[in-house]
């Protein structure tokens, strides 16, 4: 009897373990919660040949001005279909700001919406619901940054968009999370200011400040990206989608998390990485403004190199790193520096950084940045020169990898642009050419909303895609 039901079991691991093996070559296993057993089998095509990372995935995009096009950008990038809804006869508010070229779509406009289309609809008109309501069914993804209740108002609650389609992932960008100011609308700098970056930024003795990189907006739009494909990779496990949200306030303290660090290590002590620390200047008791000073462990200040006078960025980024502390002594000729104890420990040269770091700027401000960067990186000291956006701009290795992109416009002409920063080897973004207001309206309409030619007229006549008729002027 035992001997019966072994080999019954037996034969039947074996009829299971060739089962497995079918399984996991074919289909996906949806019991099978770990391990990568459940996962199609590995493409044979060549890299970059197998459609992209989100080939197949429906954004519905209602963003606007910079936070919310940076995150729907990079997953076009990424292969998403993304529809951009806009305002008939006005769209985006920034296709008219900063206007450079006369009756041309923005480069404001233009370098945060590439690979979008774009449809027109008036979002507060019966035809216009009726119309983004079937948009809402084809789509996975909704992305939002309105201000707090926009959506609401226009009807689009959660519930009405969940209902319609369960699996639809709603992601929105506001200023603040919950709580006191979540009714608050919200640009760049005052998410900078609310979010820790601005009172840690600047120096010492002088006011706070913005900083040029658009963490509010940019940085926010990268973390919601972030969050929306993790709610794509659950919705495979659970079916359905949810809400996520990305504060602006929250995504810059995310980027500031080091300065909440050092308001927590305040408690111990001065922070003697601070060159204030070895200036004498006592600590409040808050994280002050750092100035140049290097964020981490090892000292590090801006450096004057040679044309400073006339060049606003003939200046290089000079760190004191430990272990290349020799190297740094025999290139700037201060050799007995490697020895002396006044000099030759990190703890001796942290109440004198500033005598230090002027005495190496008096050997960078005989040698261009590029001559520093060179004469460093031979012997491991890290630098790095202060490049204008000029440099950038012309820089060909960036030209080469794609970061930095040309791209011709049908209005406007030629312009640069940022490309995709990620680089995924079987994934290759493409930068094709923001859309024109409403360009695709119609081939939206009929071939991802099948809506026939009869409809589409009904929908059109309406006015619910076009801008309002002016008024005739008075006699
Ligand atoms: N059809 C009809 N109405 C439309 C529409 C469409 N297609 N698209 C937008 N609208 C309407 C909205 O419904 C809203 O109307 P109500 O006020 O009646 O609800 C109106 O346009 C204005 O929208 P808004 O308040 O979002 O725009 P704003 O210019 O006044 O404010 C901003 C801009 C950015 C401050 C605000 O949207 C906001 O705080 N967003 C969240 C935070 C954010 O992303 N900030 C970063 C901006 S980038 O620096």
């Amino acid at each position: 009897m035992a001997r019966k039901k072994q080999k019954k079991t037996k034969a039947a691991s074996k009829k299971r373990s060739r089962k497995v093996v079918k399984l996991a070559a074919r289909k996906p296993a949806a019991k099978k919660a770990n391990g990568n057993g459940h996962l199609p089998r590995p493409s044979s095509k060549p890299f970059g040949q197998d459609g992209k990372a989100l080939t197949g995935v429906r954004i519905l995009d209602f963003t606007h001005v910079q936070s919310g096009p940076t995150c729907t950008q990079l997953l076009a990038w990424m292969g998403a279909d993304v529809i951009k809804v806009e305002r008939p006869g006005v769209g985006d508010i920034t296709r008219g700001q900063l206007v450079d070229v006369k009756g041309a779509d923005s480069l404001y406009f233009t370098m945060l919406n590439h690979n979008k289309r774009s449809i027109t609809i008036d979002s507060k008109h019966p035809q216009g619901k009726r119309v983004l309501d079937e948009l809402i069914k084809k789509c996975d993804v909704l992305v939002e940054n309105f201000a707090p209740g926009a959506l609401d108002r226009m009807g689009l609650t959660w519930e009405h968009i969940h209902k319609l389609n369960p699996r639809m992932i709603v992601a929105s960008v506001k200023g603040f999370g919950p709580g006191p100011y979540e009714d608050c609308k919200v640009y760049e700098n005052v998410a900078q200011c609310a979010g820790g970056s601005a009172s840690t930024t600047g120096f010492r003795e002088g006011p706070p400040l913005v900083t040029g990189a658009q963490i509010g907006d940019s940085g926010t739009g990268l973390h919601l990206a972030l969050g929306i494909v993790c709610a794509l990779y659950q919705r495979n496990r659970t079916g359905r989608g949810q809400k996520v949200l990305a504060a602006m306030q929250d995504g810059v303290l995310n980027l500031c998390r080091v300065k909440l660090r050092d308001q927590q290590r305040l408690r111990a002590g001065p922070l003697t990485e601070y060159s204030q620390y070895g200036e004498g200047i006592p600590f409040g008791d808050a994280t002050p403004r750092a100035g140049n000073d290097s964020g981490g462990g090892q000292p590090g200040w801006i450096l004057k190199c040679k044309g400073w006078e006339n060049d606003p960025d003939a200046y290089i980024y000079f760190i004191t790193q430990a272990p290349v502390w020799q190297a740094i002594c025999d290139l700037i000729g201060e050799p007995t520096w490697k020895t002396d104890p006044e000099y030759a420990t990190p703890r001796a040269r942290l109440p004198k950084l500033k005598q230090i770091f002027g005495r190496i700027e008096q050997w960078t401000m005989t040698k261009t940045k590029f001559e520093v960067m060179e004469l460093c990186n031979k012997v491991d000291i890290p630098v790095g020169p202060i490049l204008s956006m000029k440099e950038i701009a012309e820089e060909p290795s960036l030209r080469k990898t794609g970061t930095v992109v040309e791209v011709d416009h049908p209005t406007r002409g030629k312009y640069l642009t940022v490309g995709n920063p990620i680089k995924m080897s079987d994934s290759i973004s493409e930068v094709k050419r923001s859309p024109l207001l409403g360009e695709h309206t119609d081939e939206i309409l009929s071939q991802v909303l099948g809506f026939k030619a009869a409809e589409v007229n009904e929908i059109k006549n309406s006015g619910a895609l076009s801008a309002p008729k002016k008024e005739e002027k008075a006699a």
